[in-house]
């Protein structure tokens, strides 16, 4: 088997976790940079971002977006990926408005989910459009799979001409409604995709160390940070996302899996070299 570099995303706020839980989680432009910058400096070549009021409340505001992805592309080449999730609740033209950014690269759900005590809603009409949307404007989506069904219709897209393979796949195991994080879990999602995608695995709370040990063994990618996981071990609080990225490059050290720059990142998930 051969096997990639180590490409970490940091997924460094989400729409869910807020201060109460825990006063590292960044809200504003300036703090999301902040963050993104740190954990690229510990490893990560993918930034995640949802983008948040200032008070915390979740928004799709493009305008913020640009301001975020300026504020870390100013000081680091690293992979900015935007949100097209939002937070439980928000219209498909609420979520979909960051796509007219162009952004480099962009989540995209493929099927609804409960997601704790709501419904993360993603009808096939809703995907198909952010789908048509991401390929028409050159924006590469990484795949996000809440439970096993997502897989299939994903490759369903491809076989379409939706979307461009090979895809490249979050299996996001241990939400509240999804699939659960447990190691057979992540190895059936990895025996759905064809052997020419990449894939990156989150797991999230106290899954997410277990998850990205096993994601590293067999030879995937692995995503961490303050939206899946506030903890750096049980009972204490992680310092940030920076924290829990650093963990896994000294993983990778002991278990012998070199970690990708942004530009090998690009490389291993096929997105064109930028100007
Ligand atoms: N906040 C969740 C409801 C994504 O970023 O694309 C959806 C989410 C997925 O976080
Ligand atoms: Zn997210």
């Amino acid at each position: 088997m051969v096997v990639d570099k180590l490409i970490i995303t940091a997924a460094v706020n989400g729409a869910e976790v807020m201060r109460a839980q825990t006063p590292c989680v960044p809200y504003t432009p300036a703090e999301i940079a902040t963050a993104a910058l740190q954990a690229a400096e510990a490893g990560a070549s993918i930034i995640h971002v949802h983008a948040r009021h200032p008070d915390g409340t979740s928004t799709q505001d493009p305008a913020t977006y640009q301001e975020i992805i300026a504020r870390i592309r100013e000081h680091a080449d690293v992979i900015v990926q935007v949100s097209t999730g939002g937070a439980v609740g928000m219209t498909a033209e609420e979520r979909g408005a960051v796509l007219t950014l162009s952004p480099e690269m962009a989540t995209l759900s493929t099927g609804t989910v409960n997601f704790g005590d709501g419904v993360f809603l993603n009808p096939p009409a809703m995907i198909e459009h952010f789908a048509r949307e991401m390929t028409a404007r050159g924006v590469k989506p990484e795949i996000e799979v809440f439970d096993t069904g997502m897989v299939a219709t994903a490759l369903r897209l491809v076989e379409k001409g939706v979307l461009t393979g090979p895809l490249h796949f979050d299996f996001v195991l241990g939400i509240p409604g999804g699939i659960p994080g447990d190691l057979r879990n992540l190895l059936h999602l990895v025996e759905a995709i064809p052997d020419d995608c990449t894939w990156t695995a989150a797991g999230i709370g106290r899954a997410q160390l277990p998850i990205a040990t096993a994601a590293l063994l067999l030879g995937g990618h692995v995503r961490v940070g303050l939206e899946d996981n506030i903890y750096y071990r049980r009972g204490e609080l992680a310092t940030g996302s920076a924290q829990l990225v650093a963990r896994i490059v000294r993983l990778a050290d002991e278990l012998g899996r070199a970690i990708a720059s942004p530009a090998e990142a690009r490389q291993i998930i096929g997105i064109s070299a930028r100007a």
